[in-house]
């Protein structure tokens, strides 16, 4: 029987794919830092680290006062998410979990289109079908957040996969937590892009915390980055505080993904200053000490005596960046709030391409009971 195409095609992929191929070194603990962000982006960088922690706060409060349901804040992770973002190019797939806020954001996610998915209201892409904060949006190549863990690792592997065989010059970046290295998705995830070179950056941000579980309780691997080392990819660890070290590294996996060296772990070393979510109150679990040094570490006051050393920034100018951040946020937020809710006939769009006879006569009915003074049955 002649040879498949397909399978020739799968074949001949395999070989080139081969784990005999010399794989990069692994590079655990390198600092990683060889590109650095243009100084010409730098304010502009700073200004989204801002727009992140601006945001952040905004949503927590909300959700305190009842105006939405649920929020994930990422306060202290934004050097990480903001400089790894940076990298990307806006053609790369991401991979979130639900923690991306900075993520979502620096790839030009406009922040009223989130707020209308936090609130649920008519503008919400996602027409109130999903849970707030579990946002997604084809146009912008970020993949709806995954909360149960480990779930988009794989999802990025694949799609990596296919942009491969396809030969589109393209990376997946998929983002998750200290946590989720303990994950069998995790596993099955790294060992194939591993084996399949798979173009895809594994970017572990770990924010020393799983809910209230700590990190030295994870896992008794020295580093997360080390992990690597069982699937034959690189694993770099950075400091997640360091936008500069955050990006290069990025920069560096992007450019080995796209020249077929295959696929990179980062650990980028962060902290979760708020709570895991909006249901959670870390008091019960950590101490204000640790909560203290690590708010001496805050990325963005990082960036702000860089950029005033080197002259880009005075305390006026960054006093006006906030200013104008917070302006912007309640803004937008105003907007969003002045937007009806999402219809609930839309409950009936989507599933089918030809609405089901037993569906259609339940959307009549619904539509009649809806009707302005329709009674009752
Ligand atoms: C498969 C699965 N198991 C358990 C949970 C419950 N859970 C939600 S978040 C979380 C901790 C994840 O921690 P980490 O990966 O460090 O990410 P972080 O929340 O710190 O960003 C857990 C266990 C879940 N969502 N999915
Ligand atoms: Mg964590």
């Amino acid at each position: 029987m002649p040879t498949q195409p397909l399978y020739r095609k799968l074949r001949s992929e395999r070989r080139s794919n081969s784990v005999a191929d010399p794989t990069p070194s692994t590079a655990v603990d390198a600092t990683g830092a060889e590109a650095r962000i243009p100084s010409t982006d730098l304010l502009g960088v700073y200004r989204m680290m801002v727009t992140s922690r601006v945001v952040d706060e905004r949503c927590l409060t909300l959700q305190r006062q009842g105006r939405i349901g649920f929020y994930v804040p990422m306060q202290g992770q934004e050097a990480a998410q903001v400089g790894c973002t940076w990298a990307l190019s806006p053609e790369d797939w991401i991979f979130p979990a639900y923690r991306e806020l900075g993520v979502a954001l620096t790839r030009g996610v406009p922040l009223k289109l989130l707020l209308d998915q936090f609130i649920g209201n008519s503008g919400d892409a996602l027409k109130g079908r999903q849970m707030p904060n579990h946002y997604g949006y084809r146009a912008f190549r970020f993949v709806t957040a995954s909360s149960p863990v480990g779930t988009q690792i794989v999802q990025a592997v694949g799609t990596a996969m296919a942009a491969r065989r396809k030969g589109e010059p393209i990376v997946t970046a998929t983002f998750f937590g200290d946590g989720t290295t303990s994950s069998s998705d995790f596993h099955s995830g790294l060992n194939f892009a591993g084996v399949f070179r798979a173009p895809t950056i594994f970017f572990c941000q770990n924010n020393q915390w799983a809910i209230s579980l700590p990190r030295e309780k994870q896992t008794r691997s020295e580093t997360l980055a080390a992990k690597s080392v069982a699937y034959g990819i690189p694993g770099v660890v950075v400091d997640g505080t360091d936008v500069h070290a955050v990006y290069g590294a990025v920069a560096k996996a992007r450019e080995l993904a796209l020249a077929g060296g295959g696929p990179t772990l980062i650990e980028a070393q962060v902290y979760r200053l708020g709570p895991h979510s909006t249901s959670d109150d870390p008091r019960r679990y950590r101490s204000d000490e640790e909560l203290n040094a690590w708010k001496a570490k805050d990325p963005i006051a990082r960036l702000k005596h860089e950029l005033l050393a080197d002259g880009q920034l005075t305390e006026e100018a960054d006093h006006e960046v906030w200013e104008s951040t917070k302006a912007e946020v309640a803004k937008a937020l105003a907007a969003s709030e002045a937007m009806a809710p999402v219809q609930p006939r839309t409950m009936f769009e989507d599933v089918f391409a030809h609405i089901p006879l037993a569906l259609e006569e339940q959307r009549d009915q619904f539509e009649a009971l809806s009707a302005p003074g329709a009674t009752k049955p």
